[in-house]
C-alpha cells in the first residue's frame, strides 16, 4: 500500500508539472486579442466622484481608434446628455456634454473601431456632486464611490489566475484517472 501511495504521489506530481508547463507555454504566446486597442484612461475616471459634471468626457485608447461606428452615450438622471458627435483627437475620443446635465450618477457607454478593424465597446461610471445646470446630489448607496481600478492590474490578475486554474483542473483529472486505474488493478489482483 505504501508503494502505491508513493507511485500515486509521483504520478500526480509529474502530471501537475506537465500541465503547468503546458499552461505556461500557452501563456507565453501572445494572443491575437492583444492587437486590439484597449481603453487606457478616462476622464472622469471609472467609479470616481467628481465635484461637477465635466463639460466633456474623454476616453484615451492605446492606439488611435477609427471613426467607423463611433458613438459615446452619456446617460445620467435625465437620460443621455451627450451633445453633438464624439470627436477623435489622436488616441483620445472626446464627447461634449449638455449644459443642462444634472448632478448624479452617470454611465458612459462607448463604441469605437479598434485600429485592427474590430469593434470595441464598453462603459464606465462616475458620480457628479453638482450638475452643469447647478443642481446638487448627495452620494447615495448606488453611487460608485470605490477607488478607481487600474485596468492593467486587473488584467494581470486574470492572466495569473488562468494557469493556476488549468493546473488545478489538470491535476484533478490526472488524480481521477490514476485512482480509476488503481481500482481496476486491485480488482484484477483479487
Ligand atoms: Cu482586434
Amino acid at each position: 500500500m505504501r508503494r502505491l501511495v508513493t507511485v500515486l504521489l509521483a504520478l500526480s506530481t509529474s502530471a501537475g508539472v506537465t500541465i503547468g508547463f503546458a499552461a505556461a507555454a500557452i501563456m507565453a504566446f501572445p494572443s491575437t486579442a492583444s492587437a486590439h486597442d484597449v481603453l487606457e484612461k478616462t476622464t472622469p475616471g471609472e467609479g470616481t466622484s467628481v465635484e461637477q459634471v465635466p463639460a466633456e468626457v474623454v476616453l484615451v485608447f492605446s492606439q488611435e481608434p477609427l471613426e467607423i461606428g463611433l458613438q459615446v452615450v452619456v446617460t445620467g438622471p435625465t437620460g443621455n446628455v451627450a451633445q453633438g458627435a464624439a470627436v477623435i483627437e489622436g488616441r483620445e475620443v472626446r464627447q461634449a456634454l449638455s449644459s443642462a446635465a444634472p448632478a448624479g450618477d452617470y454611465t458612459v457607454a462607448y463604441r469605437v473601431t479598434s485600429e485592427d478593424g474590430h469593434p470595441l465597446t464598453g462603459s464606465f461610471r462616475f458620480f457628479a456632486l453638482t450638475g452643469l445646470d447647478g443642481s446638487t446630489a448627495t452620494v447615495g448607496p448606488s453611487a460608485p464611490v470605490a477607488a478607481p481600478e487600474d485596468p492593467e492590474a486587473e488584467a494581470a490578475k486574470d492572466s495569473q489566475l488562468v494557469p493556476v486554474l488549468l493546473t488545478a483542473a489538470g491535476t484533478a483529472i490526472a488524480l481521477g484517472l490514476i485512482a480509476f486505474v488503481l481500482v481496476r488493478m486491485r480488482r484484477r489482483q483479487s
